[in-house]
This record gives C-alpha cells, structure tokens and sequence, in this order.
C-alpha cells in the first residue's frame, strides 16, 4: 500500500498515533509531503523516526527548505562571535525562518549532540523534489505545494524544487485528466468552498491532505492512495 502524508510541524504524538493507525507493512511505502519541522514541539523525534524507516520517503517542503542553511550553520558548536561572522545572506535566511516558526526547530536541534545534527542535516538533504507513483493504473504526482509555470505539456522531472514547494495550487482547474496531484501546504481550512475543513479534500483531480496539524483545530491525516481510506489523529 502506498501512504501520503503532510505538514507534520513537529507534532510527533499525533505523527505516531497515525503509525499506530496504518501499521506500515515491510512492503508498504508512506511518503511524506514535506513541513516535518517547525511550530510544533517535536521536529526532532519525528525526523529521527522517519531516518530510522526506510519505507518512509521525505519529500523536500518550504520549511525544509528555509531551515537547511540555517541548520547547516548550526552543526558545529557556535563560538562567541557567531554573531558578528554571520553573512548577511546567513542574517538574512534565519530572520525568514524565524519569522516562519523555526525557532522551536533551532532549539530542539541545538539539543543534539553533534553527530546527530550532522545526521539531520545530511537527511533533510536528502529529501526528494517529488514523488511519483502509478497506483491501480492511476498515475499519482506527490508535491508538497504546487506546481509554479504550470503547463501540462511539462513533466514533474523539469520542475525545480522552489517551483514545487512555495506555489499554491488552484484547486478550482484540473491540471491533468489522468493525473492525480497529492499536495500539502495549505490546510484544507483554508480552500475556500471546502464544505469539510479540516479533512482532506478532493476535487479536479487534487487530493489535499494538509489538515492544519501545525495550527490550533487542525489534526494530521494519512490517505492510503490504493483505497482511498483516510486515517487522522487530533
Ligand atoms: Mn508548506
């Protein structure tokens, strides 16, 4: 069976109540749409959990991608002046993140020892693009936001990560007849006309799956993309 999930934003108990749920089999795969850190208390235990399970495939979202310079700055142990040798580029990235909740991210991480911040580093760098699956004759694109430029006559390989992480999908057209798209990003809270927030929603050929587990009255939700049966935890 093939799982998509999204936005954990360190929510680890709900992240585990949901492994509980599905029973991920040796043959089974969840992939994971990306915004496993910040906001929440926990990014730390859920990215560990997620490295030590192979059957478990990360998908690179905008949080991923705005802590990773940052953490990469923070894997050695910070002298006095950190500070003041900090470019302004490196000033200027941490102010993005910050502003975007990563501080419980760096306090978490700052915890580590060592080893273990180089191993999340090397793990969030490890993160793919996108996933892309055929399922019951289905094909299925695995994305964490949208798809920026969009043309349908495009293939998921030729976009870049930035195109697929920031950009909100319209979930008003179709992109494609015969293609699923599976995003994150946006809580289905907030898809206008959606007449059930909160779940995840499905319409043009978009599965939404986002629940709003980073914010108050969201929870996280699993999809299992063979049956169509939908898994939360709150
Ligand atoms: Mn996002």
């Amino acid at each position: 069976m093939i799982y998509a999930m999204s936005d954990i934003h360190g929510q680890y108990e709900l992240f585990r109540n949901l492994m509980e749920q599905i029973l991920l089999g040796k043959d089974d795969t969840l992939y994971v749409l990306g915004d496993v850190v910040d906001r929440g208390p926990d990014s730390m235990n859920t990215l560990k959990y997620m490295m030590a399970n192979l059957n478990i495939i990360p998908i690179m979202g905008n949080h991923e991608l705005m802590a990773l310079p940052c953490l990469k700055l923070l894997v050695s142990e910070l002298s006095k002046d950190f500070l003041h040798k900090m470019s302004s580029q490196a000033h200027q990235s941490f102010a993005e993140w910050t502003l975007n909740g990563g501080i419980s991210t760096i306090q978490e991480f700052l915890k580590l020892p060592q080893e273990e911040r180089r191993q999340v580093v090397e793990y969030i760098e490890s993160f793919r693009p996108y996933g892309k699956k055929i399922i019951n004759n289905g094909e299925y694109w695995l994305i964490h936001a949208g798809l920026e430029h969009f043309s349908e006559s495009r293939q998921l390989e030729e976009y870049s990560v930035e195109e697929l992480v920031w950009k909100r999908t319209d979930f008003d057209i179709a992109y494609f007849k015969n293609i699923t798209v599976v995003s994150g990003h946006i809580p289905t809270q907030n898809i206008l006309g959606n007449s059930r927030p909160g779940y995840i929603f499905k319409k043009n050929n978009h599965i939404a799956i986002d629940c709003g587990a980073g914010g108050n009255n969201g929870r996280l939700a699993v999809i299992c993309l063979d049956t169509g049966e939908e898994y939360y935890a709150e």
